[in-house]
């Protein structure tokens, strides 16, 4: 159930509104549920998500003033925009970039996750409706979240990070919004402008699964092998032991042996 929404605009940051929840269940969900109220460069925000969740319906945590839980709308102006390949890995880009305005060095972990230190500090959720022609990017962030906060049973917390722990200080959530949305923007026009090949180059700058083993599980098993890179359509590459390599399109990336 939805309490108090607050409409704004963006302050010149972004072309669409900012509209704030002090309570919701899932601001990708209510974008999903209310694509006739939302328009273009609309950003949903949430200062308590109570049902937050990722791919495949897992569990997102988040904590209210401590973290960042927000969906950005886009309508796609084709089927071939490349937003619609694009959406989570140049919505990681832009937060890493975020990250590194606040001097958190950070990397890309495919196909969705940006880490600080090896560990998880934010998570994106791209869904598309195209029934509506609506796509939702979700976007998490662990901005001042406590060790404690990040004690939920659903994650092991050696996985988790947040951007207070690694920097030991507190942050202002409204700037690292205003900062994310400014870096969200450039890098959607960048991909509209230079196309999902240009961001694959960007997204081996900072990939974090480079020359790594890793292990690849998906709903059809487990596979592990040595990272190969990204094809060209974003599926991740693994070559196994026997030199055969395999792509996916979706799965969970982990690290076999680090190195
Ligand atoms: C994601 O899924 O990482 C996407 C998360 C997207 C959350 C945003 S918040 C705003 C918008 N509204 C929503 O309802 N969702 C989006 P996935 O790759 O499936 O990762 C989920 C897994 O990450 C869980 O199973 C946990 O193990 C772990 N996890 C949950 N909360 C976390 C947190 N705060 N920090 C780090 N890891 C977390």
């Amino acid at each position: 159930m939805a309490s108090k929404l607050k409409v704004q605009n963006n302050k010149g940051l972004w072309h669409g509104r900012f509209l704030t929840f002090e309570t919701i269940e899932s601001t990708n969900q209510w974008v999903l549920d209310n694509p006739k109220q939302c328009f273009d460069g609309d950003v949903v925000y949430a200062i308590e998500q109570t049902a937050g969740h990722g791919r495949f319906q897992r569990k997102w945590i988040s904590q209210p003033e401590r973290s960042i839980t927000m969906s950005m709308v886009i309508w796609p102006q084709s089927m071939h925009d490349p937003i619609l390949q694009g959406a989570s890995m140049s919505t990681a880009l832009a937060v890493r970039a975020t990250l590194q305005e606040y001097n958190i060095e950070s990397m890309v972990k495919w196909p969705n996750d940006v880490l600080a230190d090896g560990r998880k500090t934010a998570g994106i959720l791209a869904e598309y409706d195209s029934s509506h022609n609506i796509l939702v990017i979700g976007i998490g962030i662990n901005v001042n979240m406590t060790a404690n906060d990040l004690s939920d049973p659903c994650l092991n917390q050696q996985h988790a990070t947040s951007m207070s722990i690694q920097t030991a200080h507190g942050f202002n959530i409204a700037e690292v919004i205003a900062s994310l949305i400014k870096n969200a923007e450039t890098v959607i026009n960048n991909l509209r402008k230079t196309g999902f090949e240009q961001l694959l180059t960007e997204w081996t700058r900072y990939d974090y699964l480079a020359g790594r083993k890793i292990l690849v599980s998906t709903k059809d098993g487990f596979l592990s092998g040595s990272y190969s890179g990204l094809n060209e359509n974003g599926k991740l590459r693994i070559i196994d032991e026997n030199g055969q390599e395999h792509t996916f399109w979706t799965g969970d990336v982990s690290i076999k042996n680090i190195d």
